[in-house]
């Protein structure tokens, strides 16, 4: 059996969250990058694959999955050593999935959000009501963080690769974590994660992207 397919383009959050859980779980994957700066994701070969196309998507053998975070507990479940990253015990996994649910439909769609307009639609300021909004976020990120050392628990979860991704976008442009001390004893944590230097690779080179299209 081969190794599972991920496409990846590392400048992607929710791409970098499946490659971290990935790296974390220790599955050894196959990557194939897709450029979505070059528009490679409409390629029909891709279209084939996720008629979505979007990254990530994951080919473990023939079985097709895309939703970063359903990548990541899949990896979990059928790779795990353990149930360290993806707990089994009925409450534990509760919060796990909450904490998911509320990077994938609350934090990232607020940084997609900043950032979507910057990149793509000529907006060179973040306005401050998106300001706000995402601070509204970090607060209950900071209040998850003040109970216990990782997001989910006192051990790191997928939640924390899928929520580490998030936040490596919107700390390369440059955000302010000075009111949030939990945030950043946390992240300063996250680089104990396996794959967290490519990571912030890939945010880095999306960061830039953003900044360079702010007004100074
Ligand atoms: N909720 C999805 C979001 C995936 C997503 O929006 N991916 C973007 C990159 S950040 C993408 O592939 N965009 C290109 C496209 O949709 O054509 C996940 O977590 O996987």
């Amino acid at each position: 059996m081969s190794a599972p397919k991920l496409y990846h383009e590392p400048r992607s959050g929710p791409s970098r969250g499946a490659f971290l859980a990935a790296k974390a779980i220790g599955v050894p994957i196959e990557i194939e990058k897709v450029d979505l700066m070059k528009k490679e994701q409409p390629k029909e070969s891709f279209l084939k694959i996720n008629p979505q196309h979007c990254v990530p998507t994951l080919d473990d053998d023939g079985f097709i999955l895309w939703e970063s975070r359903a990548i990541a507990s899949y990896l979990a479940e059928k790779f795990g050593k353990d149930d360290q990253w993806y707990p089994k015990d009925l409450r534990r996994r509760a919060v796990v999935n909450q904490r998911l649910y509320f990077d994938s439909s609350n934090l990232y769609v607020k940084i997609r959000a900043i950032c979507y307009p910057i990149l793509f639609m000529g907006e060179t300021e973040i306005k401050t009501a998106l300001k706000d909004d995402l601070n509204n976020s970090l607060k209950f990120l900071d209040g998850f963080l003040s109970n216990t050392k990782w997001v989910a628990g006192d051990n790191p979860t997928i939640a924390d690769t899928s929520i580490c991704a998030s936040m490596s976008s919107i700390l390369a442009v440059g955000w302010d974590l000075t009111d949030f001390p939990n945030i950043q004893r946390w992240f300063k944590d996250c680089a104990s994660l396996p794959g967290f230097e490519e990571n912030l690779e890939g945010a880095k080179t999306f960061g830039d992207a953003v900044k360079k299209n702010l007004k100074q």
